[in-house]
């Protein structure tokens, strides 16, 4: 059989489920899908020397990091030029770029430190969100940033977040599409707190501040990111899941955010996603891949990642759902991290377009629960990877197989040459 041979034959296999894998294939390729840049160089950034804090942690030691704006810009066309779909690029704040010999503090950057990012980004047609960087910095007290109780170290990561406001807004502008700004803090606890309240009263107040920054609710999506614990802030974490959904219910144009790795280990985002659906007009994810804690493993083509992609397609959600992927491994080739975890994440959501969502719903709404559940066992060996090939070959890329030799090449000619 030829391709196109076999691209009709799951055609027709899914057009009798009443699935059109043309249409699904279309829209697919409408769907907007933020690519983080710190997969690129461990989460590093250009503005410090110091160590990754903040509860996260990379693990492994890959040669070939990028340690320069150049270095990571060059990495990431590789990994773009290998990835299908509509991307947006994702950056931090500690990823502002200074001018020789010049150093501004992360309370004082201004959308200039960023005219390179901007420039990257217009010029591949992609749109930006952003990230105040509240880790990695020596201006963090005692763990702690928006919940300090020290009054001048709150005030300096508000004043960060404002000019990060600021920032996203000019990246709104310079680009044509809104840009999503993610605030996430390590602020926790080791050991057992002696008051949870006060650091939580001071982050709800640290937060209402930077968002009184003015801004356009259309540019601007800004959003509160939860988690349960991290390394070293096992007992308690400030922004709590109840603490940034309560946040984001109780704040006009503040979006919550829910990054797969930061709930119990059974508990499951994929479920999480229409309960949110029912009472907020827009959210926010952070796909990544826990493996046992939040390790930010790549993202694979795994069942969590495809509920996830379902829930959104199904519901008619795709631009309700701001989606992004957060993941960081230092222990593998990183632009193939990149390109697998995009290439999952896209796969995801084709397979999603490929459910027959309404007969799913039909089946459980007529209480035929067990044709529903003979039925989804039934499209787990459908020819998906037909209909993906067709969607690679439309895009003019290669089959998952050969891209690899690709990144062999460049790792050869490019990573391991970083010494
Ligand atoms: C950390 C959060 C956060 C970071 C990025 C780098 O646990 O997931 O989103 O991964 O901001
Ligand atoms: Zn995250």
């Amino acid at each position: 059989m030829t391709t196109t041979e076999k691209y009709q034959y799951a055609k027709e296999a899914y057009g009798k489920t009443g699935v059109d894998t043309d249409a699904a294939i279309e829209t697919l390729k409408k769907i907007p899908v933020s690519l983080h840049c710190w997969q690129g160089d461990d989460v590093t950034g250009f503005d410090h020397e110091g160590p990754l804090t903040g509860g996260i942690q990379t693990t492994g030691d890959y040669p070939g990091r990028a340690r320069t704006p150049e270095e990571l810009m060059a990495d990431l066309d590789k990994a773009l030029s290998l990835m299908p779909g509509r991307k947006k690029l994702n950056l931090h704040a500690s990823y502002a770029i200074f001018e020789k010999g010049e150093h501004v503090d992360r309370d004082k950057l201004e959308p200039r430190h960023f005219e390179k990012w901007v420039a990257f980004a217009k010029e591949r047609n992609m749109g930006l969100d952003f990230n105040p960087t509240f880790f990695s910095h020596d201006k963090i007290k005692d763990g702690l940033t928006l919940s300090s109780p020290d009054e001048a170290t709150r005030k300096f990561w508000i004043e960060h977040g404002k000019a990060c406001i600021r920032i996203s807004e000019y990246f709104a502008k310079e680009t044509g599409m809104p840009c999503v700004m993610n605030i996430w803090t390590g602020d926790g606890m080791k050991d057992i707190p002696g008051d949870r309240l006060g650091p939580r009263m001071r982050y709800k107040d640290s937060i209402e501040q930077i968002l009184s920054e003015p801004f356009d609710k259309s540019l601007v999506k800004p959003c509160v990111e939860s988690k349960v614990f991290g390394i070293g802030v096992e007992s308690y974490t400030a922004g709590s899941g109840e603490f940034a959904l309560s946040f984001a219910a109780t704040h006009k144009g503040c979006l919550p955010l829910m990054d797969n790795g930061h709930y119990h280990p059974t508990e499951m985002v994929s479920d999480k996603i229409p309960a949110l659906l029912c009472f907020f007009q827009e959210i926010a994810l952070h796909i990544t891949r826990p493996v046992r804690w939040d390790s930010d493993h790549v993202v694979l083509f795994d069942d969590e990642t495809k509920e996830m992609a379902k829930e959104i397609i199904r519901n008619d959600a795709w631009n309700r759902v701001y989606m992004a992927l957060d993941y960081f491994d230092a222990g593998i080739n990183r632009i193939s991290a990149w390109v697998v975890g995009f290439r999952s994440w896209q796969k995801a959501l084709l397979s999603a377009l490929c459910t027959p969502g309404k007969m799913l719903k039909q089946l459980q709404d007529d209480n035929r629960l067990t044709e529903l559940m003979v039925m989804q066992e039934e499209l787990k060996t459908y020819p998906f990877g037909e209909v993906w090939k067709e969607y690679l070959r439309q895009c003019g890329l290669d089959d998952d197989l050969k891209w690899f030799d690709q990144v062999k090449e460049y790792e050869n000619e490019v990573l391991l040459k970083r010494v």
